[in-house]
């Protein structure tokens, strides 16, 4: 996708639907949206079929307007909760098999590369803690070893949600599940951890309470991809439904999380934190400009 294909051909203004008109004319693309505008442009997830009040819903929303270039980016995905909201947004959508996502990215990355040299394309994979840590595992930690140019996110909801609640390398110790009700035998897998070992560039642990710094780590995680390396953000989303929260308690469940024990950290390596310094340092360079520009 570009911007040149999401434009509307001379002519066919009239005969499109109207939501398809108000995402070309206000929709995040070619632009930098920040949260404040929520309710000022068209949104590139507008609708789903996912449980309400699920928090991994909240999660997606911001990420598509956190990602840099929506009109160059394609999402990987896999069996599970979030494809049933990924695939209804006007980003280009892969479905990998479940477990494929990481393998499915890399040759998408390199084939991208390879048939666009001047124009960048971001990939990224959008996928359960079960379909990345269980059965995405291998491909996974050798698309890290690999040092394959994307972004990968595991939605944590700590459990399969999709397939009504198994445990997942990712629940923790001793929980107690629909599917799982002598509760875990083992601790939770420390992904932060294996990332680490794995050297990729720009890690982060991050729930989603503050909305801009979701906007800010995802759009972090896609640049350094572009530029640098492999680029991992563990987004704690839980499952309202499989761990009974109340919809009126997703957000305080989220905040209580947070404090206990899914801290927001970011662990970026020398080659990463230099070029975001420069690349930040910029762009505050350029709204500056463009600020004083507005005023005269
Ligand atoms: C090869 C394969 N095995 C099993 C399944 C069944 N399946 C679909 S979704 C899912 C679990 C999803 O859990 P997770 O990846 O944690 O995502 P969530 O639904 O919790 O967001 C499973 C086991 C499948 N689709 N394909
Ligand atoms: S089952 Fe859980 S993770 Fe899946 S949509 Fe419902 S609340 Fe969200």
């Amino acid at each position: 996708m570009s911007l040149e294909t999401i434009r509307v051909s001379p002519g066919y203004e009239d005969v499109l639907p109207i939501e398809y008109r108000d995402l070309i004319n206000h929709g995040p693309y070619g632009r930098q949206i920040k949260v404040t505008e929520i309710g000022k442009f068209k949104e590139i997830v507008e609708e789903h079929p996912m449980c309400a009040g699920c928090a991994m819903t909240l999660f997606i929303r911001l990420f598509y307007m956190g990602i840099p270039s929506p009109e160059h980016t394609i999402v990987v995905g896999t069996a599970g909760c979030a494809r049933l909201a990924i695939s209804q947004a006007n980003v280009p959508f892969i479905y990998g098999n479940y477990g494929d996502s990481n393998a499915t990215a890399s040759g998408l990355k390199r084939a991208l590369d390879l048939r666009f040299p001047n124009q960048y394309k971001d990939v990224v994979v959008m996928a359960g803690d079960g379909g990345l840590i269980d059965i995405g595992f291998q491909g996974l930690m050798h698309s890290w070893f690999r040092q394959e140019k994307f972004t990968t996110i595991m939605l944590d909801n700590e459990v399969y949600g999709n397939t009504g609640g198994q445990e997942s390398g990712m629940t923790r110790k001793g929980q107690i599940l629909k599917m799982a009700p002598r509760g875990k035998k083992t601790d939770k897998i420390d992904a932060l951890a294996l990332a680490k070992v794995a050297n990729v560039d720009y890690i982060a642990q991050i729930a989603p309470t503050n909305p801009s710094r979701v906007l800010r780590t995802v759009r972090r995680a896609v640049l350094v991809a572009r530029e640098i390396g492999s680029t991992y953000i563990q987004a704690y989303t839980s499952c309202n439904i499989e761990y009974a929260i109340p919809t009126p308690d997703v957000m305080k469940d989220a905040f209580d999380v947070e404090k206990e024990r899914y801290g927001f950290e970011e662990i970026i390596s020398p080659r990463a934190k230099a070029f975001l310094d420069e690349y930040e340092a910029k762009a505050k360079e350029k709204a500056k400009a463009n600020k004083a520009k507005a005023k005269k």
